[in-house]
C-alpha cells in the first residue's frame, strides 16, 4: 500500500498526492464508501492501491484525521496564514481579528503576512497598528511581487498543512504563484464573477509545495460564521487579552459592561490597544444577536 494526500474531490474521483512523489486519480473502495458516512476530505492522509495496468487507483484506507475544519471542509490542516496588504487595500483590522479568532476557535496555529512591502506608503503605520499582534502572532512582511521575504515564509508553511485566508486583492493568488512557480493561479480574478446572487460553491483544492507541505487558498474562511462560538470562550480566542482576563474579580467576567474588569483596565492604561478589544466588542455582539433568532 501506499500513502498521500488527496489535493481534490470531485464527483467521486479523487486526486491523491504520494508521499513518494506522483500523482494517482482514485475511486474510493465499495466498503469505504458505505462506512465513511462523513466523506473523504481534501487533506485527509489516505493509503491506495493502485490497479496496474489501470493509471487508476483505489483509496483503500482513510487514516485518522487530526483536524477538521468545516466550510469549506478541509482535513489535517495545521495552520492558517492571514493575508492582508500593506496597501491597496489597506488592512482590514476587523477581518484580520476575525480569522485569527477562527483560528483560535479551530485550534490552528496562526500568523499574519503582510504583503505589498513593495508599495511606498505607510508602511510604519500599517506594522504600528499590528504591534499587538506581533506580540501573539509571527508577522511577515513580504512582497509577492518582487519576492523579497518569501523565502521565510516557505520556513513556515514547510511541511505543514497551510490555509491562506484574507480579502481579495491582498495577492494571495500572487502569492502563491511566487511560491509554486509551475502552478499557475488566476491573478485579479474578482470574486465578482462568483457574486451573481446564488452561492457558486468553488471547489477546495490543496496544492502540494515543491518544498513539502500543502496550501489551500480559500476564500470561504473568512466568512466562516463566530456564531458557533460560545460567547463565553470568545475572549480565549484572544490570547493576548485573555492574559488579563484571568485577573477579572467576577468569575463569570464578559469583558463588556461589568464596573470592574481586568481586560477594560488594561485597554484603558494602554496595555492593550482598543482595535482589538473594540473587536472583541463586534464579534460578541454578532454571537449574542444570533442566538436570538
Ligand atoms: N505592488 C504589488 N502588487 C501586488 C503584489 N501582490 C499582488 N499584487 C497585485 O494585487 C492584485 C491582486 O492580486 P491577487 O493575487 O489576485 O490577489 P487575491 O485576490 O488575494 O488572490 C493584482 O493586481 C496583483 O498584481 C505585491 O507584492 N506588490
Ligand atoms: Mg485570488
Ligand atoms: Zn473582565
Amino acid at each position: 500500500m501506499r500513502y498521500g494526500t488527496i489535493l481534490s474531490g470531485v464527483g467521486g474521483f479523487y486526486e491523491v498526492q504520494l508521499d513518494d512523489g506522483g500523482l494517482l486519480t482514485c475511486r474510493l473502495r465499495g466498503k469505504l464508501r458505505l462506512s465513511k458516512q462523513e466523506g473523504v476530505l481534501v487533506g485527509d492522509r489516505v493509503g491506495v492501491l493502485d490497479s496496474a495496468p489501470s493509471e487508476e487507483g483505489y483509496i483503500d484506507e482513510v487514516l485518522t484525521r487530526r483536524s477538521y475544519l468545516p466550510r469549506p471542509a478541509i482535513a489535517n490542516v495545521q495552520q492558517v496564514v492571514a493575508v492582508m496588504a500593506y496597501a491597496a487595500p489597506p488592512p482590514n483590522m476587523l477581518l484580520l481579528d476575525r480569522i485569527l479568532v477562527l483560528s483560535e476557535f479551530h485550534g490552528l496555529t496562526a500568523a499574519v503576512c503582510l504583503n505589498k512591502e513593495d508599495l511606498p506608503n505607510g508602511q510604519q503605520s500599517v506594522l504600528a497598528r499590528m504591534e499587538q499582534h506581533a506580540q501573539a502572532y509571527p508577522v511577515f512582511t513580504v512582497s509577492a511581487a518582487t519576492h523579497q521575504g518569501t523565502e521565510t515564509l516557505k520556513t513556515l508553511l514547510k511541511d505543514k498543512v497551510t490555509v491562506l485566508a484574507g480579502p481579495s486583492g491582498v495577492g494571495k493568488s500572487t502569492l502563491i504563484n511566487a511560491l509554486v512557480p509551475d502552478q499557475k493561479q488566476q491573478v485579479g480574478d474578482i470574486s465578482r464573477k462568483l457574486g451573481r446572487g446564488k452561492h457558486t460553491t468553488r471547489q477546495v483544492k490543496l496544492l502540494a509545495l515543491p518544498f513539502g507541505g500543502f496550501l489551500a487558498d480559500t476564500p470561504g474562511f473568512s466568512q466562516l460564521s463566530l456564531t458557533e462560538i460560545p460567547a463565553r470562550q470568545l475572549i480565549q480566542c484572544f490570547p493576548d487579552m485573555d492574559q488579563f482576563a484571568e485577573h477579572c474579580p467576577y468569575r463569570g467576567c464578559t469583558h463588556t459592561k461589568e464596573q470592574i474588569c481586568a481586560v477594560k483596565e488594561a485597554v484603558q492604561n494602554g496595555s492593550l490597544p482598543d482595535t482589538r478589544y473594540s473587536s472583541y466588542l463586534t464579534f460578541w455582539d454578532e454571537i449574542q444577536q444570533n442566538r436570538r433568532y
